[in-house]
C-alpha cells in the first residue's frame, strides 16, 4: 500500500494513553497526542531557559553557551537561579521532554498495534542521561556532580571526570560499553552493506533473496543468524552499549573512589601466583 493511502487508513482515532480524543490528530506529518503537548511545553521550555542563561552569560556563540550545574556546596538543595538553578530547572525540563517523547513513541506504537521495542530502546538513553543528571549526582550527595549544558564544557566535564579516576580505560564497564558500541557499528556496517549487497541490484538484474543472504554468511562463517535474527542481535548490542555506559559512570564515585588502573589489583592479589618471596 502507498504510503500516503496507508496513512489515511491508519489515522484513525484510538490507542492514547491520556487525553482521551483531546490531542489525538495530527500537525503536517507530526502526530500530536497529549505526550506531544508535554514534549512541546518541557522542550520549549528548556531551550528558552538556555537561551535566557547564554544572554545572562553574555554570549550566543554556540560553542560557548555554557548552563554550569549548582557549586557542590549547595548539596541537593536548590541553588540560586544563576548559580546553577537555572541548570536544575533546565535539567527537569529535559526529563520531562525525553519521558515525554518515549511516552508518544508509546502511543504511536498502539495505534499501529506493533510492539514497544522502540521507546524500550529510548528508555535506554534516557536511563543513560539520568544516571548523569540524577541518579550519580543523587548517590554523592551534590547536584554539583552533574555535568553542564553547553558544547565544549560537557567536553571538559568527561575529561575532568575521566581523570578525576586517573585512567578511565581501566573501567571494566567503560570497557565494556566501548566495545558494544565498536560492536554495534561492526554489525551495522555488515547488515547495511549485506541488504544493499542483495536486495540493490544493477539495473536490469534481479534482486536477491534472504536465502542469498543467510548463504553469504553461511559460507563466510560457517553460520547465518539469520534476516530477523541480525535485528535482534543489533538491538541487543546497542542496548548494552547504552547500559554499560550508564553503569560504567555510576560506579565511578558511588561504588569506586580511587583511580581505576587500581581495581585491577584483585588480579594480582589472588592467591594463586607462586610467592615472590626470596626472589
Ligand atoms: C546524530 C542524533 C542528532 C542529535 C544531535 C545532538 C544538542 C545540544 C545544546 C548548545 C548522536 C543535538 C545537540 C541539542 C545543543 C546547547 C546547550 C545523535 C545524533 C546532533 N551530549 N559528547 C556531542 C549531547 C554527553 C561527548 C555532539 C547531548 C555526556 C563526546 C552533540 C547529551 C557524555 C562528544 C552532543 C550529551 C558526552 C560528544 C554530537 C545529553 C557521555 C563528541 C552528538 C542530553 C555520553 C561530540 C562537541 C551526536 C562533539 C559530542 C550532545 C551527553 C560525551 C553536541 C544532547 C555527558 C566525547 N554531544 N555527551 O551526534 O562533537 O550524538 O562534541 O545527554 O566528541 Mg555529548
Ligand atoms: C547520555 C545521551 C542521552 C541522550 C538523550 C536524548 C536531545 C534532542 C533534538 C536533534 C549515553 C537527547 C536528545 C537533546 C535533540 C534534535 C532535534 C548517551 C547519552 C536522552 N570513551 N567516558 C563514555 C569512549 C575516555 C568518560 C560512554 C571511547 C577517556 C566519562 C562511552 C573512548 C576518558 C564518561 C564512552 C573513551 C573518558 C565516559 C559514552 C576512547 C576521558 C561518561 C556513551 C576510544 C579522559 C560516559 C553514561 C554514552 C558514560 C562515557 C566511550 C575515552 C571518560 C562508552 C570509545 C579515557 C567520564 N565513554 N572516556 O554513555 O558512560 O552514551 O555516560 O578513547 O560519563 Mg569514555
Ligand atoms: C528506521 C528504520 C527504517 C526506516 C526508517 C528509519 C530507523 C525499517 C522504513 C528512520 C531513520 C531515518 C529517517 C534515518 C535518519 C535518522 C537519524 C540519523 C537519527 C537522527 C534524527 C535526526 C537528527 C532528526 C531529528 C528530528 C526531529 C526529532 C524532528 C523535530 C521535530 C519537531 C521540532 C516537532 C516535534 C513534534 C512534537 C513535539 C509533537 C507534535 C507537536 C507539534 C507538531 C508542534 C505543535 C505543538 C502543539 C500543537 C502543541 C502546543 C504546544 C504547547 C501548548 C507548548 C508550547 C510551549 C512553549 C514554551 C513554546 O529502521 O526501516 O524506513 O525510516
Amino acid at each position: 500500500m502507498a504510503l500516503l493511502s496507508f496513512e489515511r487508513k491508519y489515522r484513525v482515532r484510538g490507542g492514547t494513553l491520556v487525553g482521551g480524543d483531546l490531542f489525538d490528530f495530527w500537525v503536517g506529518p507530526f502526530f500530536v497526542g497529549f505526550f506531544g503537548v508535554t514534549t512541546a511545553f518541557f522542550a520549549g521550555l528548556g531551550t528558552i531557559l538556555i537561551f535566557w542563561g547564554a544572554s545572562q552569560q553574555g554570549t550566543f556563540n554556540p560553542w560557548l553557551i555554557n548552563i554550569a550545574p549548582p557549586d557542590l556546596k549547595y548539596g541537593l538543595g536548590m541553588a540560586p537561579l544563576m548559580e546553577g538553578g537555572l541548570w536544575q530547572i533546565i535539567t527537569f525540563c529535559a526529563v520531562g521532554a525525553f519521558v515525554s517523547w518515549a511516552l508518544r513513541e508509546v502511543e504511536i506504537c498502539r495505534k499501529l498495534g506493533i510492539g514497544y521495542h522502540v521507546p524500550v530502546a529510548f528508555s535506554f538513553a534516557i536511563f543513560a542521561y539520568m544516571t548523569l543528571v540524577i541518579f550519580r549526582p543523587l548517590l554523592m550527595g551534590a547536584w554539583g556532580h552533574g555535568f553542564p549544558y553547553g558544547i565544549f564544557s560537557h567536553l571538559d566535564w568527561v575529561s575532568n571526570t575521566g581523570y578525576a579516576y586517573l585512567h578511565f580505560h581501566y573501567n571494566p564497564a567503560h570497557m565494556l560499553a566501548v566495545t558494544f558500541f565498536f560492536t554495534t557499528t561492526l554489525a551495522l556496517a555488515l547488515h547495511g552493506a549485506l541488504i544493499l549487497s542483495a536486495a540493490n541490484p544493477q539495473k536490469g538484474e534481479a534482486m536477491k533473496t534472504p536465502d542469498d543472504e543467510d548463504t553469504f554468511f553461511r559460507d563466510f562463517i560457517g553460520y547465518s543468524v539469520g534476516t530477523l535474527g541480525i535485528h535482534r542481535v543489533g538491538l541487543l548490542l546497542a542496548l548494552n552499549a547504552g547500559f554499560w555506559s550508564a553503569i560504567c559512570i555510576i560506579i565511578s564515585g558511588p561504588v569506586w573512589t580511587k583511580g581505576w588502573p587500581e581495581w585491577w589489583n584483585w588480579w594480582l592479589e589472588m592467591p594463586i601466583w607462586p610467592s615472590q618471596v626470596g626472589l
